[in-house]
């Protein structure tokens, strides 16, 4: 048996619409994806890790069908990328029409018209209603680079401030500026310079210190470790995504900003996993109407295709000389064309109102869980942005031995959740805005029957 599908299978199997729901017709992982496992384990480094063994096929809707014909409720979207849907029809059809027409001449050699409407686009949608710029890249840790490069030419300064359980990325500045050590930075060093690390405002296991309270704990750390004198931006992820989706309490980003601008630092909000609707706003800044000087967007962005972005204040942006930024395929025509239709789906559809529904449905079903379970600390996050932290029962103290256990159970069942947190211990739905109310319910009986086991 081979393990791929032969080529015309595919193409015919890809017109018919996927059934939008959750059937297993082998074990998972079934025999295609146990023996593709095994191809990829001989040719593919061992450093880059799989979720689930199990290979995709097609996928649309809320669904993953994988090589052996299972159907997979998808709530991770590829790690918050496919928030549109997978294979989304304007998606499909933009990027059928561009890869026909060229695939590529490089921005930087012969512009074409997509990269400037990308551009034009990020410059309405994100916060604020001053003058902006835009510039393309190719990933999300490329994108925070740029953003510290921009950063650093407008102030003539170096230093970068972060924060607690923060992700940026794995490129060498970008993992200086993630917390975690195992598995994103273990022997992976040395890392890049000036980079230096503020407290964040966790409420769960923060509680009593406030938004206004945090910020000043963050702010006395930055002046007394940095000195605002040599800071050249603060980069923040508005709702934390690797780091356990942990959002701020109310005040503590506005209370950042504010310093920021009186002390001439840039404040730069990542929104890389955040954005694009996903939060049940654009970005997640505008939940607290934060205007961010610089904005860092990816994955979202272009409905699957590899596309990155920084945009900000036209002055800031406009500091790097000519030529001192881009990169071969930064807004490659056919992501620009991927995500002109994304944006497009977004708004025509209303994919931000559809997130918050995802988030009454599903936080409903979630806290009634938790109260049956003492083992869900909290349950958080925004949008179709959702998090549970599970602890040992009725304490603080993370249980990441239950929560892989959870997460196994639910991919045994053929529901692809993600873990996530600086102990492991959150797990974490990222559903696409695509996804119908029957595939949420069904993904959640799963969920909760994998609590009950695990008793
Ligand atoms: N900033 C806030 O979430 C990517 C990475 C998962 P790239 N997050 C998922 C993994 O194990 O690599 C991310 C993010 C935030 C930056 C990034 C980096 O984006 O497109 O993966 O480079």
């Amino acid at each position: 048996m081979t393990a791929t599908l032969d080529p015309t299978d595919t193409l015919t199997a890809a017109q018919e619409p996927i059934a939008q729901e959750r059937r297993l017709v082998t074990d998972l992982p079934g025999p295609r994806s146990v023996e593709l496992m095994a191809r990829k384990t001989g040719a593919v480094a061992a450093g880059v890790g799989t979720t689930l063994p199990v290979f995709a096929a097609r996928a649309g809707g809320g669904i993953v069908v994988d090589i052996d014909g299972n159907h997979l409720i998808d709530l991770g979207s590829g790690i918050a990328v496919t928030t549109v849907g997978n294979a989304a029809p304007r998606v499909v059809e933009a990027v059928q029409a561009q890869v026909a027409a060229f695939t590529h001449t490089c921005f930087m050699v012969t512009p074409y018209a997509g990269y400037v409407e990308v551009a034009e686009a990020l410059n309405r949608l994100t916060p604020g209603d001053h003058e902006k710029r835009s510039a393309l890249f190719n990933s999300g840790a490329e994108a925070v680079e740029n953003a510290v490069k921009i950063a650093r030419a407008h102030t003539k300064r170096t230093a970068v401030v972060v924060f607690d359980h923060g992700y940026h990325g794995r490129t060498n500045l970008t993992m200086a500026m993630t917390a975690k050590n195992m598995p994103y930075k273990h022997g992976f060093g040395p890392f890049a310079s000036e980079v230096y690390r503020a407290p964040l405002s966790y409420p769960f296991r923060d509680s009593g210190v406030d938004g206004a309270a945090a910020a000043a704990r963050a702010i006395d750390v930055i002046e007394k470790q940095v000195g605002a004198e040599n800071l050249a931006c603060v980069v923040i992820e508005p709702i934390q995504g690797e780091g356990g989706f942990i959002e701020p309490a109310e005040g503590f980003l506005p209370a950042l900003v504010d310093w920021c601008r009186a002390n001439g630092v840039v404040f730069v909000a990542d929104e890389v996993q955040t954005g694009f609707a996903r939060t049940g706003a654009m970005f997640a800044c505008d939940h607290e109407g934060v205007v961010p000087d610089l904005i860092v967007t990816a994955k979202g962005i272009a409905g699957g295709l590899p596309l990155s972005a920084v945009t900000g204040r036209a002055e800031i942006m406009d500091a790097a000389h000519v030529g001192g930024l881009g990169g071969t395929y930064g807004g490659n025509p056919l992501a620009c064309a991927a995500a002109l239709a994304a944006i497009e789906t977004i708004e025509s559809e209303d994919l931000t109102a559809r997130a918050r529904e995802i988030e009454a449905l599903m936080k409903d079903r979630l806290r009634a869980l938790q109260a049956a379970d003492d083992r869900i600390g909290d349950i958080r996050g925004r949008g179709a942005m959702i998090a549970v932290e599970l602890v040992k029962a009725g304490t603080t103290e993370p249980d990441p031995v239950l929560t892989k256990q959870v997460a196994s159970a639910a991919h045994a069942q053929g529901v692809i959740v993600l873990t996530c947190g600086t102990h492991g211990n959150v797990l974490r739905f990222l559903p696409p805005l695509a996804i119908g109310d029957a595939l949420l319910h069904d993904g959640l009986d799963v969920l909760e029957a994998a609590f009950a086991a695990s008793r």
